[in-house]
């Protein structure tokens, strides 16, 4: 086994430990035990075999882990896992992650009804026998039905991040097999959507059986699902799936387009392709009349046989994309190295994890020339928020070491400002009116109703001190529905106040959304794309901002934080 498959086994079983409510230090150890594993940088069984190192000296280790290190690499399993996961049926799991059921009440459903799937468990809320059980009624059933979506999601689909991880790591496997000549990812990972289903890899290779054969080498893999003469599937962890398909050089770019998709975008293709007398499939371009090949070796010869240009696979969800390419339109999108600031950070001082010159080398470091600091405010009293008091100090402190960064980094004095659930503002206008900056966001009372929730955010747009809404429907990725706003509004006030809309690079939040930012495109409100980093490694986030930025169809002009520091002041004082 090598390292990330004993990580994996780590994370799991803290997973199953933690949904036991078994003791929370045991489940750190695990938890910390993965990270310590996987953070490794020589294979594991190495140090597990030299006589002269001692596993449970790692930092993260100790001796339980190393104990059952040994048992991994020596017999592939844990007994402890298998009883554990004989202990907690996966369905269990799954209806846990439903927001406000729960461990307990998961594991009653599942005794009491005998169900073997979310699908089950929907028919047995449809049928009422939900409700009619003790201690649920039809409270429980109705928040059921409305969390199903959610809880099903995250049993089925991953981040975008997360499939990225895996993404580097199986290609860099199969960059050491010899037979293979070209390979590239399609499907939702390159059309870079939050969340991944399946991952789909394509490859050219001389000898298909030897390909797929290294394919089922890589140590992630768990099974093999499915292998014929041209596709083979396999399953990583639990139940992540990967499909790699062989196909001949001359239809490589015809495949690549087909299996990126999307599905919509590709229909689109065909109708137009049919209008000009053409067929197009994963095999190639062919005319319709005798079936001649025109295209299929490249992408780019494929749509250009069509007559259209290589669309950024970002944008292939048949949106406007097609109404873009026919006006000549199509924008040209944001890229990294187009970013100059981040305006949304935390620190030692509140429940970040680094200092604020920690913060401001790692910023250097990555090639910004701007940060804000943004601790939170006091309501966010877990997070070790901020008094007035207290931040005015940090706001010196920033002003004293500033220039120590002259001329590298601007270091704005910012903070989070919580909107609370009354609609005024955590923090007096005495104290925002000193900052460099302020962004505003709702932590707290977002069950509120949708009249509630909007007025509290117009409320903060119209504050002339507030500068920014961070993750405006604070939405978390298959763990939390955004809450209930009406972001026309939100936007139309926004343009008229001049106030910046954030687009929170966090994998697990990335709100707004490929669909609002292409609203807000329209109306012409600013995007700022911040990472929320809450460590230096935070700050790597960045890219996942970026291409959901894409998605939106945003380019430069449209994100704020691609200006230089004085363009960006500019911009916000309009
Ligand atoms: P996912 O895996 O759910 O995140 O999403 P995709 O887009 O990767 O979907 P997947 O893996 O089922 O298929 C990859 C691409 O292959 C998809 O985006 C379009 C293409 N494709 C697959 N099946 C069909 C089909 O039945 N019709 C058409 N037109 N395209 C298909
Ligand atoms: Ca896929
Ligand atoms: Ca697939
Ligand atoms: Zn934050």
């Amino acid at each position: 086994m090598d390292n990330s498959a004993i990580a994996a086994v780590f994370e799991e079983l803290a997973e199953l430990l933690e949904f036991r409510g078994e003791n929370p230090f045991r489940i750190r150890a695990y938890q910390n035990g993965a990270r310590a594993v996987r953070d490794l940088d020589e294979p594991i069984s190495q140090i597990a075999a030299d006589p002269d190192r001692d596993l449970a000296s790692l930092s993260g280790i100790g001796k339980t882990l190393a104990e059952k290190i040994d048992t991994l690499l020596a017999t592939g399993s844990l007994p402890q896992l298998a009883e554990l996961q004989q202990a907690v049926p996966e369905v269990v799991i799954a209806m846990a992650r439903i927001p406000g059921l729960g461990a307990k009440k998961a594991s009653k459903l599942h005794e009491a009804l005998e169900l073997n799937s979310l699908d089950d468990l929907a028919a047995a809320c449809h049928a009422g026998e939900v409700a009619a059980l003790k201690g649920f009624g039809k409270k429980t059933e109705a928040m059921i039905l409305d969390g199903l979506a959610i809880a099903k999601a995250a049993s089925e689909r991953i981040y975008w991040a997360s499939a990225d991880k895996i993404v580097t790591e199986l290609s860099a496997h199969m960059q050491g097999c010899n037979e293979i000549s070209q390979l590239k990812w399609a499907g939702s990972y390159r059309r870079g959507r939050e969340t991944v289903g399946d991952l789909d890899l394509l490859a050219v290779a001389t000898d298909r059986a030897a390909a797929m054969d290294h394919f089922e080498a890589f140590p992630g893999r768990v099974s093999t699902i499915a292998r014929g003469d041209t596709k083979i599937s396999i399953r990583l962890g639990k139940a992540f799936q990967v499909d790699l398909r062989l196909v001949d050089a001359e239809e490589f770019g015809a495949a690549l387009q087909y299996f990126t998709g999307s599905q919509a975008h590709n229909i689109h293709v065909r109708r137009i392709a049919k209008e000009q007398g053409l067929k197009i499939n994963e095999y190639g371009v062919f005319r319709l009349d005798d079936d001649t090949r025109v295209a299929g070796a490249t992408e780019e010869e494929v749509y250009a046989a069509i007559g259209l240009p290589v669309f950024a696979p970002e944008l292939r969800e048949d949106r406007h994309e097609f109404e873009w390419a026919e006006q000549h339109q199509l924008p040209d999108l944001i890229e990294i190295d187009q970013i100059r600031g981040d305006l949304h950070m935390h620190t030692s001082a509140t429940d970040g994890q680094n200092t604020i010159r920690e913060m401001a080398d790692a910023a250097i470091e990555r090639g910004l020339q701007y940060i804000a600091i943004t601790d939170h405010s006091q309501r966010v009293n877990v997070a070790g928020g901020l008094t007035g008091e207290k931040l005015l100090e940090q706001w010196k402190i920033i002003q004293e070491i500033r220039p120590e960064y002259e001329g590298r980094l601007s270091i704005l004095c910012g903070i989070e400002c919580d909107i609370l659930e009354s609609g005024e503002m955590d923090l007096p206008d005495t104290v925002l009116s000193q900052a460099d900056w302020v962004l505003a966001s709702v932590h707290f009372g977002q069950k509120q109703s949708r009249d509630q929730i909007t007025d509290r955010i117009l409320g903060a747009i119209e504050n002339p001190h507030i500068d920014c809404i961070a993750h405006p429907t604070g939405r978390l990725i298959n763990r939390r529905e955004a809450y209930q706003v009406d972001l026309d509004a939100v936007m139309q006030a926004a343009d008229q106040h001049g106030t910046f809309l954030e687009l929170n690079a966090n994998p697990a939040r990335l709100d707004l959304n490929d669909t609002h930012l292409a609203a807000a495109k329209r109306m012409g409100i600013p995007i700022v794309i911040n990472t929320d980093a809450h460590s230096i490694e935070g700050l790597g986030v960045m890219p996942f901002g970026i291409l959901q930025a894409r998605r939106g169809g945003l380019t430069a002009s449209d994100v704020a934080n691609t200006l230089d520091l004085a363009g960006f002041e500019k911009r916000r004082n309009r």
